[in-house]
């Protein structure tokens, strides 16, 4: 049975929404069935009112996954990076999930659609699922739906998942916060030493990718990463971010990068990393969840009259903002 999870099989399965209860899903997403796994990331897609339950049915099944994000500019590499690193873990027998989050497509785009075609060697693989999810559209982007996500295929019993976003802006900072480890792509002919001090990247990689290894330049982007990383300051952590070449295209250097994630992982377990990670990523999720809750809550004190009045009080001069914030902030309370 064919195991990959596009958007479009999720879709399809219109018919069966109403049908199936929540721990028949959970159930099911648990046993590795690709279709409850694709149900289930749809409902976190579409912000189901469903997905309490759905969380805390799968709440004390997950834990398991290692998280690894997989970020760069757009080109880099990362799809074909993230499908031979797939192919590496499959021949140590992981179950491996694969999430490619998409910044700024509702839909899922040209680039997607490549991905795809990238990972059809693994289309038919049982053990390996892929997802690809738009961020944009929902309050939060990445910080709401990409951790509900992950926790589906880390109940339903992915070893591994490897999260690929491209590094616009915010969101590999995002990502950071969300992996266990961060791998950052970089390739020759693109600007991206000089870029990397700027977008801030030389913070979150753990694991640094210098792809495109057969092109020119890959070593003098290597050296460039190496003197910004030696000057960057990274608090007190014991761990010296590792810089590995690689041609995701034939698979030179995939089996160093899963090694290095591997002593990362070592690393982290012990120096308590890994748990201090886990509670910060916690601590997002629940601030993520509660905020877009308060902000829908403010929708509708916003569509209220009283905002209005408060806000004629503060022209007359009657109020000041600070006092006017107090009242409104009071009637949530009410
Ligand atoms: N020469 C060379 N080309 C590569 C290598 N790895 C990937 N490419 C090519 O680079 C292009 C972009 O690769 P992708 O894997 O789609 O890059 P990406 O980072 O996922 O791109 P976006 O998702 O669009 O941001 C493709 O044409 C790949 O075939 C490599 O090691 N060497
Ligand atoms: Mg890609």
């Amino acid at each position: 049975m064919a195991c990959t999870l596009s958007d479009n099989s999720a879709k399809g399965t219109g018919k069966r929404r109403s049908t199936a209860s929540v721990p028949d899903l959970v159930e099911r997403a648990r046993s590795g069935d690709a279709r409850a796994v694709a149900r289930l990331i749809s409902l976190v897609e579409d912000a189901s009112p469903l997905l309490r339950e759905v969380m805390a049915g799968l709440a004390p099944h997950t834990g398991n996954a290692q998280i690894i994000g997989i970020t760069g500019s757009p080109g880099v590499g990362k799809s074909t990076s993230t499908a031979a690193m797939v192919k590496a873990l499959r021949a140590v027998d992981k179950r491996v999930g694969v999430l490619a989050v998409d910044p700024s497509s509702p839909f899922s785009g040209g680039a997607l659609l490549g991905d795809r075609v990238r990972m059809q060697d693994h289309a038919t693989d049982r053990d390996v699922y892929i997802r690809s999810m738009a961020s944009r559209g929902h309050l939060g982007g990445l910080s709401w739906t990409t951790p509900q996500a992950l926790r589906v295929l880390d109940a339903a019993g992915c070893d591994v998942v490897l999260v690929e976003t491209v590094g616009v802006g915010q969101s590999e900072v995002e990502i950071a916060s969300l992996a266990d480890t961060t791998l950052v792509l970089l390739a020759p002919g693109m600007g991206d030493g000089i870029q990397a001090a700027k977008a801030g990247i030389l913070e979150i990689g753990d694991v640094y990718v210098v792809n495109k290894a057969d092109r020119d330049g890959a070593d003098q982007v290597r050296r460039d990463l190496r003197n910004m990383i030696a000057l960057a300051e990274r608090g007190q952590e014991s761990w010296k971010p590792p810089i590995v070449q690689t041609v995701a295209q034939t698979g030179q250097g995939v089996d160093e990068v899963v090694e290095r994630i591997d002593a990362h992982r070592e690393w982290m377990e012990s120096s308590g990393e890994l748990e201090r990670r886990r509670v910060r990523r916690a601590r997002n999720e629940i601030e993520a969840i509660a905020v877009t809750a308060l902000r829908e809550r403010w929708g509708d004190v916003h569509a209220r009259t009283e905002l209005d009045d408060l806000a004629e009080q503060v022209v007359a001069g009657q109020s000041d903002p600070y006092r006017a914030a107090d009242q409104l902030l009071e009637s949530y309370t009410e």
